[in-house]
């Protein structure tokens, strides 16, 4: 049977006070209803979350480098349970919303320093997000500067249009650069960066950018082993049948990466829902501002609010957990580049290399074999997530 993440979240009675434009509101507002529909997702009970780490030292994880476990460290310091810990958000309204999810809905906090990283595991210790934390090497620091000023000096002489720089997952300029299948598309493709071409390609041949997409790549590499494995033998076939799609990093096992333009970056609620649901995207936070206070990441379902410092890494099932961010202080500046892949490239491909469209006109038989498939891919997908065990990860 089709079990379905449905996982609701009340709105409380009294709405607050607030001078935050609708916007901003959504992002912080204590009401949200997500829905994963057709998917064998294990019940609420079974899914629930827990915390652990301070485990790794997030020295190793950069490149080809094989990330190292040293010094870990028995006792994980857990998300707060006290509204208290709110005390430096800058903005009171938000501090008030927050302040009451906290109170009122189970939420808690999780201060997050950027020196170590955390896994939050299921119930069924499985890795289902990592905090990850810096490279503790001046040059990685550097890196992370380097490339929010690019961004920023490259933002400040763009043109966005509408529809670029307020969407659903908020009002900042974002664009997608990479390989995708569309809604309505028959063959993967470069997605069309309309006229910011060159700008994309400056941003993606910068070695900063490069450096950071291999960080994510690598993290994503040790902390999920098998789903990694996954995401690139899928990328070799697609490459295999046509040689012409360019990645857009060597070093990244990724078909896309989006490029959320400061100063102003913070989303609104949301799923990513094209990508792979059981997939994970590797999140940066960049930029100037005192992740005390605002930049937070909220994961809804998993009801924490974490402190998302400049220059650590999130590494989440974007496409099923329900995410935004707190707004920085006033005057401060934050930016975010994400990798991720488009499950229409993982089901192109598992087609053969056609789409669902397609395969059911020219072959029904198969297609309804596919499509029987699918109803177990979400648990073979969640099955595929690394379990955290003794401090191991296996
Ligand atoms: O900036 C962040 O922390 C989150 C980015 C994000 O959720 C997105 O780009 O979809």
């Amino acid at each position: 049977m089709r079990a379905k993440l449905d996982v609701k979240y009340k709105q409380s009675a009294t709405p607050l006070e607030t001078d935050l434009d609708s916007d901003k509101l959504e992002t912080t507002s204590s009401s949200y209803e997500a829905k994963k529909e057709g998917a064998t997702m294990p019940s609420r009970d079974t899914f629930s979350f827990s915390f652990r780490g301070p485990d790794l030292q997030s020295n190793g994880h950069e490149g080809t480098e094989k990330a190292k476990q040293t010094k870990s460290t028995p006792n994980a310091t857990p998300p707060s349970r006290d509204p208290a810990s709110l005390k430096n958000i800058s903005n009171p309204h938000v501090r008030t919303i927050l302040d009451k999810m906290m109170k009122e809905d189970g939420f808690a906090y999780k201060a997050w320093d950027g020196g170590t990283s955390h896994p939050v595991l299921d119930s069924l210790k499985r890795v289902a997000v990592v905090l990850v934390g810096k490279i503790n090497q001046e040059s990685y620091q550097n890196a992370t500067k380097e490339v929010f000023e690019g961004m920023e000096a490259c933002g400040a002489s763009a043109y966005f249009s509408d529809s670029e720089s307020k969407h659903k997952r908020g009002k900042f300029p974002a664009v997608n650069v990479g390989i995708s299948l569309g809604p309505g598309g028959t063959k993967p493709m470069r997605v069309s960066v309309g006229g910011h071409g060159p700008m994309m390609q400056r941003l993606i041949d910068n070695k900063h950018v490069q450096r950071l997409a291999s960080h994510q790549d690598a993290s994503f590499k040790f902390w999920q082993p098998k789903l990694y494995k996954h995401y690139s033998d899928m990328m070799v076939k697609l490459r295999g049948r046509n040689p012409t799609l360019r990645k857009n990093f060597p070093r990244s096992v990724f078909a896309s990466m989006a490029f959320n333009f400061p100063p102003h970056v913070y989303t609104h609620r949301h799923r990513d829902v094209r990508n792979l649901p059981y997939g994970m995207c590797a999140v940066h936070a960049l930029g100037n501002f005192d992740p005390t206070a605002g930049g937070h990441l909220i994961l809804w379902e998993l009801k924490l609010i974490i402190e998302f410092p400049p220059g650590c890494m999130v590494l989440l099932p974007s496409a099923t957990i329900t995410h935004s961010n707190v707004p920085v202080a006033v005057g401060q500046k934050r930016a975010s580049i994400t990798q991720y892949t488009a499950g229409s490239l993982f089901r192109h491909v598992d087609n053969g290399f056609t789409t669902d469209a397609a395969l059911k006109a020219s072959n029904k038989a198969r297609f309804e074999v596919h499509s029987a498939a699918r109803l177990c891919r979400w648990e073979k997908g969640l099955n595929m997530w690394s379990k955290y065990v003794d401090g191991k990860i296996i």
